[in-house]
């Protein structure tokens, strides 16, 4: 296969669009038919502190940050229904994935979505103000509906921090993985260990497949090496539902 046709993007499917029961939409606005796209990868994320910290990582210390990270959490959504705090999570693949998805998703702000591609997914999302203690408005929060990968570098970025590669079926693996013969990685409270740690999880064992990138970042930190990602980009996705807090 060529690497046009396996070109992919990430969607999330957020809470907003979730409560307003809107999944059946953006799945028929997104479906083959109209963006030529197939699903690649599929799961119903409880999304981690952890997760949404690293998702959203460019917008760390910006005023919405902390708002962003409720938001995909569905803690906003659903601050009494923990079993409703949840995302759903696609891999799409096919030619120009990144940016089909990107043009039926329509522009980040709401009000201009409605302005400039009337019809589009997020001209269905809304401009939440947010206020400090004293009510007064700091800034504005965009629950916009779905997330869509900007670029392929982000999209690689993304469906790796969300996907192992055994979410996706072989053919349709768009980065290299390596099966590991011989390490054990164990993870716990922010750090990488080689033989099992009471409470740890266990990240990798004999006979797994891996994402090569986050194979050679781990041999590294294990080492006390810096790596091109941190330890959290790598293990977050072997943590979803886990435990509520994971
Ligand atoms: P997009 O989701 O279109 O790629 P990004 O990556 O710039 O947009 O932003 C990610 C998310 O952060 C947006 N979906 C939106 O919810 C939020 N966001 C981005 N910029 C702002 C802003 N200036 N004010 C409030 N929220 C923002």
């Amino acid at each position: 296969m060529n690497t046009k046709e396996l070109e992919q993007t990430l969607v999330l499917i957020k809470p907003d669009a979730l409560k307003n029961s809107l999944t059946g939409y953006v799945l028929s606005q997104l479906a083959e038919f109209h963006s030529g796209l197939r699903f690649a990868g599929t799961k119903v994320v409880c999304v981690s502190k952890m997760l949404a910290e690293e998702h959203y990582a460019e917008h760390r210390g910006k005023i919405f940050y902390p708002s962003l990270i409720e938001y995909i959490r569905g803690r906003l959504h659903y601050p009494d229904e923990p079993q409703k705090q949840r995302v759903i999570a696609i891999v799409y693949q096919g030619p120009r994935a990144v940016a089909k998805v990107r043009e039926i998703a329509g522009p980040t702000n709401p009000h201009n979505a409605r302005d400039e591609r009337p019809g589009c997914i997020r001209s269905l999302g809304t401009v939440v103000p947010l206020m400090d203690e004293k009510g007064k408005t700091i800034g504005e929060r965009m629950d916009n509906l779905i997330h869509a990968s900007a670029t392929p570098e982000e999209a690689e970025h993304e469906i790796k921090l969300w996907f192992k590669p055994i979410d996706i079926p072989p053919y349709m693996r768009p980065f290299p993985v390596q099966q590991n013969d011989e390490i054990h990685f164990y993870y716990k409270d922010g750090k990488i260990y080689e033989t099992h740690a009471p409470g740890s999880t266990c990240v990798l064992a004999p006979g797994d497949i891996m994402w090569e990138s986050d194979l050679t970042a781990l041999e590294l930190i294990s080492k006390g090496k810096k790596a091109a990602d941190s330890l959290e980009t790598i293990v977050a996705k072997y943590l979803i539902n886990q435990t509520p807090e994971s």
